[in-house]
């Protein structure tokens, strides 16, 4: 779905990521994938964005994003309930909501955020009204996500939640991440310490205490040179080999302690890719997170 997004068109990000090979992918990484197909999404056409605004603040299309988050959380905990592991391409954002909502049900979970951006807003803060900076926020039940169901996580930790590569942060979200119980781990961290040992350490937060975690890939977490095809491109984001080396750590932690429980590929948006070069470096980092390797 795009509802969330601030651009038309990662709507097509699973079929681009699908084209490119993401079964392939899985295969040589040694899962044997079952594709689940699609939600059924609404046309943003036919809907009307400000159908269903909360009393304060501003979010668009509300309503859509609350009805998929809701039908893709039953899909999640289902999947999880039959010993799969639910991998959920979006679409913007917001659907992490419907992966954490599902993946919490029945766990306390932990979560690793490989994102440019906070995606801490809340309909009041946010200065756009696109529900794909706010997901965060809604599965943590903040603001005028409060009294919103579908939105509240029930088992996220917010002690458990770590953010790898942070560099663009709106005024409000910056307070309440200083103020929160979250760890930002941003580019200057990275840069400083090298993505490996960053990531290690975003992994033992998210699973301390834990039943397991999961993990949010926006695309936009890369930079724009080695994933153009996204709709809020940030400059000084990682490259290439950091992406592959951060998710092949993920892959080999969980090889080791079986801690991922969920995972989200998110904002690839085929109008504005290259080639379909960022859906392919999608489904690459995808096989790198469950185990592909070189040799
Ligand atoms: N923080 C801004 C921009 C943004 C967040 N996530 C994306 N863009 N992809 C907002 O609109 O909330
Ligand atoms: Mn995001
Ligand atoms: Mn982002």
């Amino acid at each position: 779905m795009d509802y969330g997004a601030n651009r038309r068109g990662v709507d097509m990000g699973p079929s681009a990521i699908r084209y490119a090979g993401l079964a392939d992918g899985l295969e040589d990484a040694g899962v044997e994938p079952i594709d689940a197909g699609d939600l059924h999404i609404p046309r943003a056409e036919e809907r009307d964005p400000d159908a269903a605004q909360p009393r304060e603040g501003n979010a668009k299309f509300l309503r859509e994003v609350g009805d998929v988050c809701s039908r893709l959380s039953e899909e999640v905990a289902a999947a999880i309930d039959e010993g799969a592991f639910p991998l959920v391409l979006g679409g913007d954002h917001s659907v992490a909501v419907g992966s954490m909502g599902g993946a919490s049900r029945s766990a306390t979970l932990g979560a690793v955020w490989f994102d440019a951006h906070a995606d801490l807003n809340t309909p009041e803060s946010s200065p756009s009204g696109n529900v794909h900076g706010m997901p965060l926020a809604a599965a943590l039940g903040r603001g005028a996500f409060a009294e919103m169901e579908w939105a509240h996580a029930p088992n996220l930790r917010e002690e458990s939640i770590a953010y790898v590569g942070l560099r663009s942060i709106d005024e409000r979200e910056r307070e309440w991440v200083r103020d929160s119980e979250m760890t930002a781990f941003t580019m200057a961290d990275i840069d400083e310490r090298g993505i490996t040992a960053v990531v290690e350490d975003a992994l033992d937060i998210a699973t301390a205490g834990t039943d397991g975690i999961h993990v949010s890939l926006d695309l936009d977490w890369l930079d724009p040179k080695a994933a153009p095809g996204v709709g809020t491109p940030v400059r000084g984001g990682v490259t290439y080999r950091e992406a592959h080396s951060a998710l092949e750590r993920v892959s080999t932690r969980d090889q080791r302690e079986d801690v991922v429980r969920s995972m989200d590929v998110v904002e690839v948006n085929p109008i504005l890719d290259e080639r379909n070069e960022t859906a392919t470096l999608a489904a690459d980092l995808t096989a790198s997170a469950f185990g592909k390797r070189i040799l």
